[in-house]
């Protein structure tokens, strides 16, 4: 939804909830996930390959035009799932005590990432390329996003000591492509989310809002 909005393309958007996938999804999505991007008649899957796809068809070109630095961008890219597994070990712990643990575990993955924007980023941001939204900004995006919320909420310092990857994390939560790439309703539906997994989040969600009312 990112790299579509980023690139101006008309598209329309059916959602799916996972524990109801419809039948004519479960024909077209061969590992039965999100995203698929359906164009003409032809069915993609997999959010990499569709990215690729967008950005080797549809202006503005959002990778960079030198080769190695395209490479770079896409080993970055492919780092989102290490990542994501660990801020969402922090997002989705179920006690206080798990959440701190996990916070401790997801230290290399930030680590990482922070060195990413130190040494190889070379640049002074606010996005991974320098002053343009780019695919690894759109891989890291909904996953940031999501932290922030998290963090809203239970304060847990994951990210006090990487600055980089902080103020990445605020440029792209407050950049109005990603801000427009979800649902009017996605904060109560991972409000929702996070009451169905038990998660620790979702009982400081709770206490706030028994005190508000
Ligand atoms: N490697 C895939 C992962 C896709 C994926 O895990 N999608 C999740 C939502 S973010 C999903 O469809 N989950 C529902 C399910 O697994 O049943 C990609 O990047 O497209």
């Amino acid at each position: 939804m990112i790299v579509l909005r980023a690139k101006g393309v008309e598209f329309e958007v059916t959602h799916i909830t996972a524990d109801a996938k419809p039948e004519w999804f479960l024909e077209i999505s061969p590992h039965g996930k999100v995203p698929v991007l359906w164009v003409d008649d032809e069915v993609l899957f997999e959010s990499c390959a569709i990215t690729e796809f967008l950005d080797e068809t549809v202006k503005p070109r959002l990778h960079p035009m030198d080769p190695i630095k395209r490479a770079r961008n896409r080993a970055w890219t492919d780092f989102t799932p290490d990542f994501s597994k660990s801020l969402g070990a922090v997002s989705y712990a179920e006690t206080k005590q798990t959440q701190e643990k996990a916070a401790e575990n997801a230290r290399p993955a930030l680590a990482r990432l922070e060195e990413a924007l130190t040494v190889e980023r070379g640049n002074a941001g606010p996005y991974f390329n320098g002053r343009d939204l780019c695919i690894v900004d759109a891989a890291y995006a909904p996953f940031l996003m999501r932290f922030t919320l998290i963090e809203n909420l239970c304060e847990t310092g994951t990210m006090k000591d990487f600055p980089k990857v902080d103020s990445w994390r605020q440029a792209l939560v407050d950049d109005d492509i990603v801000k427009g790439s979800v649902v009017p309703e996605f904060l109560e539906v991972f409000e929702n989310n996070l009451r169905k997994r038990n998660a620790y989040a979702a009982k400081i969600l709770d206490k706030n809002l028994r005190q508000i009312n």
